[in-house]
């Protein structure tokens, strides 16, 4: 796992865009997000377990897996949202891109690789690509009920309860 500032200039989205500022795992902590490294598959059921998630699935974004609507996919997971719940992903192999909004609305990229587990609180605007080898196999973990429909960024998730609260909880009620 690596993290740092988007450079923000035009370019594909799968390129890395590393502006060379690098943002430390403390800032990461501050927005509310978990990373850890885990080579056994027995970690993530462990966590799974304590945090009461009952339900998963594994998903393999590439050209091979998903032919014709490869570009429209990857390009369907960049457009900017946020989730009614936590987002738990755990790279199986290959690799890609999360970016995540700071403090000041500027985006963080978090390159994720094999055996990177993250977790993103309920709220937090994001977006995800993968990098130019095209190939993303990841588990998606979820509880009984999930809540993680994107919801695409506008005045309606600017307002929505989950944000509001994300904002709460990341600027301490400031
Ligand atoms: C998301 O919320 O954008 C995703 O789950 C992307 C696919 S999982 C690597
Ligand atoms: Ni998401």
């Amino acid at each position: 796992m690596k993290a740092y500032w988007f450079d923000n200039l035009p370019g594909d989205q799968r390129e890395p865009h590393d502006s060379g500022r690098e943002v430390a795992p403390e800032y990461l902590a501050s927005l509310g997000i978990t990373h850890f490294n885990y080579p056994s598959v027995d970690s993530v059921n462990e966590l799974a377990a304590q945090r009461g998630y009952k339900n998963r699935d594994e998903i393999t974004i590439s050209p091979a897996t998903m032919g014709d609507v490869y570009e429209d996919k990857v390009k369907m997971f960049f457009h900017e949202h946020l989730h009614e719940d936590e987002e738990i992903r755990y790279i199986l192999d290959g690799g890609g891109f999360f970016d995540v909004r700071s403090k000041d609305d500027d985006w963080v990229r978090i390159q994720l690789e094999k055996h990177d587990l993250m977790i993103m609180p309920a709220g937090i605007y994001h977006r995800f690509t993968t990098d130019t080898k095209n190939y993303t196999k990841a588990m998606r973990l979820f509880k009984d009920d999930p809540k993680w429909t994107p919801l695409n960024r506008g005045d309606e998730t600017d307002k929505n309860s989950f944000r509001q609260d994300y904002l709460k909880m990341r600027d301490g009620g400031a």
